[in-house]
C-alpha cells in the first residue's frame, strides 16, 4: 500500500476515533449534579491512592493505598495510623496493594485477608492474596501476625494491568475472588491459567469439593466462573446471587449475574472491541457464552459494587451502587427478577475507586488517584 494511502487512511481514522469517543452520552449527560442529588456529600479525609475500604466492627476503617500501605482510620475521632506487616507490593501501573475484607467471623477470630501485586521471575507479576491476624493497639494503630499467603495468580506475566483481586466472602463462609486477565486476553478461556476467572476457595485457600470444576486438578479446581475480563466489583444481593461488574474493552462494560460454570465469553465476545481497532463478536453472536445483564457503551468503567440494604436510603435497599472511574460518577442500578438497569447516575465529578455501606447505612465512596477523598453519603436533610 503507497505511503500517501496509508496516511489518508491514518487521517480518516483518527477523526473517526475521536468523534466516536466523544459521541454524546445520555446517561452521561443525565448524571444528576450535586444540587439535584438526594444527599449531602461529606468530606471525610484523604488518603494517598486509596484502593479499597472495610470497616471494622467498631466503625473504625481499614484502608489500603496503593503504594503498599495499611491505614486505620477512625471516622469518629479521625485519628489515623498505619498497620505493619504488611507484604511488599509490586506497585506501578494497576498494581500495588488492593482489597482488604474481613473474615465473617471476625470479631472472634481477628483475621482479615488482603490482595496485592507481586513481583515474579524475570519480569512477571501476578496477584496475591493473603490472610492474617490483625491486632491493634491501643494508639490505634497495629500490626498483621501470622500473614499467609492462600493464593496467587497463574502463571505470572509481564504488564501492569488487570489484576482484578477483589475479595469477597459469600454467606457460606467462602471467598470468592476476581482474578482478572492481565490484559492477556486468551488465559480467560484456559483453564490451565486461573486468570481471567472468578475464584471460589474455602477460607484457608483450599478448594471445596463442590466447586465446578473440582474433577480437573489444579487450577481449574479454583474456578467457579470464566471468560471474564477485568471484573474489580462483586457483591451477593438478598437472595445470595453474585454479581459482580466487569471493565470492557473500548465499549461493552458489564455487569453479570454469575452462574456456577458459566463462561461469559472473553476474549471471544464482547459487547465492547480491542482498543486496536479489531472488532470482537457481540455478545448476541454466541448464545453459549453468558451475556451481561446490563452492557454500558460509552463506558462508565466501573470500579467497586455495593448492593444496598441499609436504613438510611429506606428506597434504595436491594439497589447495586458502581463507583465509576471515567464517568467520574456513582451509579445505581435497579434488579427486576434475573433483570438489572441502570436507574440513576450521580456526577461526582471525580473518578470514584470505591463503595462501600457504612454500619448505620450512609453510602462510603473513595476517590482515585493522590490525595483522593474518603466521601460520606447522608440523605439530604
Ligand atoms: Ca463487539
Amino acid at each position: 500500500m503507497p505511503r500517501s494511502m496509508l496516511l489518508g487512511l491514518a487521517l480518516g481514522l483518527v477523526p473517526a476515533l475521536f468523534t466516536a469517543a466523544c459521541a454524546a452520552d445520555p446517561a452521561a449527560e443525565a448524571a444528576l449534579k450535586p444540587a439535584q442529588q438526594p444527599f449531602t456529600t461529606t468530606e471525610v479525609a484523604r488518603f494517598d491512592e486509596p484502593w479499597a475500604m472495610a470497616f471494622l466492627p467498631d466503625g473504625s476503617l481499614l484502608v489500603t493505598e496503593k503504594a503498599g500501605k495499611l491505614v486505620h482510620f477512625d471516622p469518629a475521632s479521625g485519628k489515623r495510623a498505619e498497620i505493619t506487616g504488611v507484604p511488599q507490593v509490586a506497585y506501578g501501573g494497576q498494581g500495588g496493594f488492593g482489597d482488604v475484607a474481613l473474615h465473617p467471623h471476625f470479631a472472634d477470630n481477628g483475621l482479615v485477608y488482603y490482595s496485592y501485586a507481586e513481583e515474579g521471575e524475570g519480569d512477571t507479576r501476578g496477584a496475591a492474596v493473603a490472610r492474617a491476624k490483625l491486632q491493634l493497639d491501643a494508639d490505634g494503630g497495629g500490626k498483621l501476625v501470622d500473614a499467609q499467603v492462600i493464593w496467587r495468580q497463574t502463571p505470572k506475566v509481564s504488564g501492569n494491568g488487570h489484576y482484578g483481586h477483589r475479595l469477597l466472602f459469600g454467606a457460606d463462609g467462602k471467598l470468592w475472588i476476581s482474578s482478572s486477565e492481565r490484559q492477556k486476553f486468551d488465559p480467560a478461556q484456559d483453564m490451565k491459567a486461573n486468570l481471567g476467572k472468578i475464584i471460589r476457595l474455602n477460607d484457608d485457600g483450599s478448594v471445596p469439593a463442590d466447586n465446578p470444576f473440582a474433577a480437573q486438578g489444579s487450577p481449574a479446581d479454583q474456578v467457579w466462573s470464566l471468560g471474564h475480563r477485568n471484573i474489580l466489583g462483586m457483591a451477593f444481593d438478598a437472595q445470595g446471587r453474585l454479581w459482580a461488574d466487569e471493565m470492557g474493552p473500548k465499549g461493552g462494560d458489564e455487569l453479570n449475574l454469575i452462574q456456577r460454570g458459566g463462561n461469559y465469553g472473553y476474549p471471544l465476545v464482547s459487547n465492547g472491541d480491542h482498543y486496536d481497532g479489531r472488532p470482537i463478536p457481540d455478545h448476541d453472536t454466541r448464545p453459549e457464552f453468558v451475556a451481561p445483564k446490563v452492557s454500558w457503551t460509552p463506558v462508565i468503567s466501573p470500579s467497586s459494587l455495593v448492593i444496598y440494604d441499609g436504613a438510611l436510603f429506606p428506597q434504595w435497599r436491594g439497589s447495586a451502587f458502581i463507583g465509576g472511574l471515567s464517568s467520574q460518577s456513582l451509579v445505581r442500578v435497579a434488579f427486576d427478577g434475573d433483570d438489572a438497569r441502570e436507574a440513576e447516575r450521580f456526577d461526582m465529578g471525580q473518578r470514584i475507586r470505591a463503595v462501600a455501606q457504612g454500619p448505620d447505612g450512609a453510602l462510603w465512596l473513595l476517590e482515585d488517584g493522590s490525595k483522593a477523598r474518603l466521601l460520606k453519603l447522608t440523605p439530604r436533610p
